[in-house]
């Protein structure tokens, strides 16, 4: 049956007559039919990938590319005056992630369906989702993002489980929305949401009561945790994700025929960072109660579970205190204690222990019981090998490997690239749609100078379909002649969006004192910050102050344009990742583990400004120094400087003229203009005082890199030819490499 005959038995009627609303539902409904034929005929064995976020993004057009079915809907629709664009806006994309783990969450799923994988992803229904960002008076604000509806890619299952916590109990529901591979299987993501969830006890933007844990468990994702029942509903929040997913795990052992001593044969577990952590425990637990001892229980849980870790910073490595669990999971405690003891027994180094200052460590728990622990780039392995987590290396070194990130190329080059898609069909054929390391062809065209303007010309017509979509949804005007300089990503410290705005602050005194740029730049910056994270909400209201007095400055404005776009997501990067000429990846070298969206942007043809972090490193093996301009000081020297302390930031500022009047300019009487003292003078002395993310002493190679960027930039063919050698490169960023790797080394399915 085609959509169209669908739709007519659906709602009676031909498409032509239908609204949008209803072709949307109608065409949701006809996806979720073909996704349910091609369900996957479970082996015995399934990996079950637990994470607090899927940031799943919209899903219409990636399960209309994944079935085969997008072109053939996009010309019915065209038949009859519709646009699958205008459609597609129906849709609500859920906030259901928060930045890059959560992304890539996302992207395995779709390479596990694609590589026909039995695994399913199992999260939590947050029904305001992260939450959504509105700009006022140059701040960020903070409003629920609702998404659920009576349509929505979630289909509501029979499957109940009860959850039990310290004093009372709640009832969950399961709902499940399909994973569709490309040209392959569908598998499933299962949400699991509280049947007692109350969205009325929200209050003023994104407030509620912290308190009432059986109306607020499932509201949002990350609340704020700057108070003690803020951090407890955290616990809560992850015990009732595991708690579910151990019964759902046993449940769909025993039924394939598990005597649960065998549960390693029917189920392996990627906990993703250490939210899931408490599924050890809890499946110890369980399966006590379904009868064997604590000795069994362990050694089989034991076999089961695999970690990996997505960054080095301390204040992700989670940590809860005891009372908190004794409140919350008091169930757990005696198991955890036992896991702890049997550690401390052979290994007494209290810095491997398990509970230590009454802290119970999530990750050692995940170590020490768990069969694999890995990184997400080569330099973050190498990172928690050596330093961070050294002693645990020690002591199981066979359990340590490194799986690089990758990314859908459905979502990041077909769906949202299709002019570049199809000149690479028209080039090296369409192998490269199923084996992305077939991009590596493209190389034999790089002194092609016809075939390089192709590529500038996909390119020109990416940067005019973002103009139009900014101008639409934004309502924010830019020059599609200028150079687009982007840096998306969560607001933190340690990415140094302040950085790339001191740059800014740079540009602005060059062309006040008459040094025009060549060409016009556009900066543009998209991110949203941690409700409670002062100083990079002050970040953003720098940025935005930034991008008022430049606009209404008639001297600068015609080569300088600063823009923060708004509430910032899946839908968004779309649009920005195909546009890009030049991506900002300028996090503190040691601190980004992989980055996810330079990934994205290579394979888009944007050249990156980078440090030697993360998986930048990996993409300069692949194109070489002429295509990637990397500057600052490398990870080394960036640990050294941490370990001796020897870092004074006001040292460099004091012998910086330059960098000296860039940081000044954030508390000058122009910027006090339009933005507020408090948060300007608050930044200003962060960077003075602290600057603990040391962008002073890499601020000026960071300066004079993105002169001689923007310089090459003029070369035109040259920058073409630039652009295709990251293209062609990109292949190995795929996440069906990634997760082929998963399989072999740690599931094995
Ligand atoms: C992150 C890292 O910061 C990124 O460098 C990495 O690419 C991703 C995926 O591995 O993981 N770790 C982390 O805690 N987040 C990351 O993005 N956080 C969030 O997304 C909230």
């Amino acid at each position: 049956m085609t959509a169209n005959e669908y739709i007519k038995v659906r709602f009676g009627r031909h498409m032509d007559q239908c609204t949008n609303e209803e072709i949307y539902i109608g065409l949701l409904e006809y996806v979720k039919d073909k996704a349910k034929d091609r369900e996957i005929k479970g082996g015995k064995k399934k990996l079950y990938y637990i994470s607090a976020e899927f940031l799943i993004g919209k899903l219409l057009s990636n399960n209309l590319i994944n079935l085969g079915l997008y072109d053939e809907v996009k010309a019915e629709l065209e038949a009859c005056g519709k646009s699958l664009a205008e459609i597609e806006e129906i849709e609500v994309e859920p906030s259901l992630g928060n930045g890059g783990l959560g992304r890539l969450a996302a992207c395995f799923l779709d390479s596990i369906a694609t590589l026909g994988l039995n695994g399913d992803g199992v999260g939590l229904a947050y029904h305001m989702g992260l939450f959504k960002q509105v700009f006022e008076n140059n701040l960020q604000n903070e409003v629920p993002n609702p998404w659920m509806s009576e349509h929505s890619w979630m289909t509501k299952t029979d499957k109940t489980y009860k959850v039990d916590f310290g004093g009372f109990n709640v009832q969950s529901r399961m709902y499940d929305i399909d994973v569709t591979g490309y040209d392959s299987v569908s598998t499933k993501l299962h949400l699991f949401d509280v049947e007692t969830v109350d969205e009325s006890i929200i209050k003023d933007g994104i407030n509620f009561d912290k308190g009432e844990f059986t109306k607020n468990l499932t509201l949002f994702l990350y609340p704020d945790d700057s108070d003690d029942n803020g951090r407890l509903l955290r616990v809560y929040q992850q015990y009732f994700m595991v708690s579910n997913a151990a019964q759902l795990i046993l449940d769909e052992a025993v039924e394939k025929g598990s005597n649960l001593y065998d549960l390693a044969d029917y189920a392996v577990i990627q906990i993703n960072d250490t939210h899931p952590s408490m599924v050890i425990p809890e499946l110890i637990r369980l399966l006590q109660i379904r009868g064997l001892t604590m000795d069994e229980a362990i050694d089989v849980v034991s076999k089961c579970t695999a970690y990996t870790n997505h960054t080095i910073l301390a204040e992700a490595l989670e940590k809860w205190p005891i009372h908190f669990m004794m409140k919350a999971v008091p169930q757990l405690m005696p198991i955890i204690r036992e896991l702890h003891n049997r550690i401390a027994k052979k290994v007494s180094d209290p810095d491997v222990a398990i509970i230590k200052d009454d802290l119970v460590h999530m990750a050692h728990m995940d170590i020490h019981y768990g069969i694999s622990i890995n990184g997400v780039a080569a330099l973050h392995t190498e990172i928690l090998k050596e330093t961070e987590l050294n002693k645990f290396y020690k002591l199981y070194p066979e359990k340590f490997n490194n799986k690089t990130n990758g990314i859908t190329f459905r979502r990041w080059l077909l769906y949202c690239n299709p002019e570049l898609a199809k000149l690479i069909e028209e080039l090296i054929g369409p192998g490269f749609k199923k084996d992305a390391t077939e991009l590596k062809k493209l190389e034999q065209f790089m002194n092609d100078d016809a075939v390089v303007q192709k590529f500038l010309d996909v390119k020109n017509t990416r940067k005019t379909v973002l103009k139009n979509y900014l101008a639409k949804t934004q309502g924010i005007e830019i020059d599609d002649n200028s150079v687009y300089d982007i840096q998306i990503k969560r607001l933190h410290e340690y990415k140094r969006q302040q950085m790339n705005a001191l740059y800014v602050i740079n540009k602005y005194f060059e062309i006040k004192e008459g040094k025009k740029p060549a060409r016009p730049i556009t900066v543009i910056f998209g991110a949203k910050a941690a409700p409670a994270y002062v100083i990079a909400k002050d970040i953003i209201h720098l940025i935005l102050c930034l991008q008022e007095i430049i606009a209404k400055d008639p001297e600068v404005s015609p080569y300088l344009k600063v823009v923060m776009v708004e509430n910032y997501n899946v839908t968004l990067a779309e649009k920005l990742i195909p546009a890009c000429d030049i991506h900002e990846q300028i996090s503190l070298a040691s601190k980004e583990a992989s980055g996810t969206s330079n990934m994205k942007f290579m394979l888009n043809g944007a050249v990156a400004i980078g440090t030697m972090d993360g998986a930048n490193v990996e993409m300069h093996d692949f194109v070489g120094d002429d295509n990637i301009y990397i500057f600052g000081e490398d990870s080394d020297t960036v640990i050294k400087r941490y370990a001796d302390a020897s870092y004074v930031s006001r040292d460099y500022y004091e012998k910086d003229a330059n960098l000296k009047k860039c940081v000044d300019f954030i508390v000058s009487d122009k910027l006090m203009e339009v933005g507020q003292k408090e948060n300007l003078e608050r930044l200003y002395n962060e960077l003075l005082n602290k600057d603990w993310f040391m962008t002073f002493p890499d601020f000026k190679d960071y300066c004079e890199t993105k002169e001689k960027a923007y310089k090459e930039f003029e070369n035109r063919t040259e920058w073409g030819r630039k652009m295709i050698k990251n293209i062609a490169n990109a292949g190995f960023f795929s996440s069906d490499r990634t997760i082929a790797q998963y399989n072999e080394d740690i599931w094995k399915l």
